[in-house]
């Protein structure tokens, strides 16, 4: 379904806006029907990317659009897409795409970051966005994203690498940098029930904490680069399964 003005202005103005049951408990028993095979294959075999926690338990598994068909699927999505274009207003093609797994219990924080704090080191311009599908539902308990709606629009926060806090090296917002701009009372959990999605600006400052819940937290995330911000060649380039090399227009 597509988009009415006014939610296209209130994207814009919050930096993120939230579309529940944009898929059907079909679609939603499709992607999570791949999932057991995601989590148990192998980067040699299959060509998707894994990262895992301390404990061993998968963390992300990346590039699930280009290798298993309901993911292909899903990142083409009519009620993705078509938003998307309007966001853009342009064509898009797929920076990365990452199921994101919070395992019950083992599932460690993202801390505070803005997904451009990353990708403005990758020789792009900040005209991307990520639609997060939630496999799951999302609860205060099982480690739920959090926002700050309009933080889109805060002057570049300082980042800085984090190798302590999880077994991921982690681009995350400084300590100083959050006590200067962040309250309280601005957090928003995003909460929900699977099938809800997601789209956000990639200067949205977000986060989540621990899994404390014996409920598994699995997103899936997709990230749409404007088709003309292809990036410019950087010092360090970063491998194509976080940085596409892949152009294709997605349609
Ligand atoms: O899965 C989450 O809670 C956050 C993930 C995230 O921010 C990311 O993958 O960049």
């Amino acid at each position: 379904m597509g988009w009415t003005e006014a939610e296209l202005q209130q994207y814009r103005e919050q930096g993120f806006l939230i579309r529940r049951s944009l898929l059907s408990a079909d679609e939603v028993a499709a992607l999570n029907g791949q999932v057991p095979g995601l989590l148990g294959g192998d980067e040699a075999r299959d060509g998707m990317h894994r990262e895992r926690e301390r404990s061993g338990a998968i963390r992300q598994v990346y590039l699930a659009h280009r290798h298993c068909p309901p993911y292909r699927q899903l990142a083409r999505h009519p009620s993705i897409l078509g938003p998307v274009r309007r966001i853009l207003d342009n064509d898009a093609y797929i920076w990365h795409s990452k199921l994101n797994t919070k395992e019950a219990f083992e599932g460690t924080v993202w801390l505070w970051h803005t997904d451009y704090g990353y990708w403005q080191h990758d020789g792009v311009d900040p005209r991307m966005l990520t639609v997060m599908v939630l496999l799951d539902r999302a609860t205060p308990y099982n480690g739920s994203m959090m926002v700050v709606p309009g933080s889109h629009r805060w002057p570049m926060l300082e980042h800085h690498a984090d190798t302590e806090t999880t077994s991921y090296r982690q681009w995350c917002v400084t300590v100083p940098a959050l006590k200067a701009h962040l309250r309280e009372e601005d957090i928003v959990p995003v909460t929900g029930e699977p099938g809800d999605a997601m789209f956000f600006d990639c200067n949205l400052p977000h986060g989540s904490g621990h899994n404390m819940s014996p409920l598994p937290r699995r997103t899936f995330l997709i990230v749409y680069n404007d088709s003309g911000n292809k990036p410019r060649p950087v010092a360090e380039p970063r491998p194509d399964w976080v940085v596409a090399r892949e152009f294709e227009v997605v349609g």
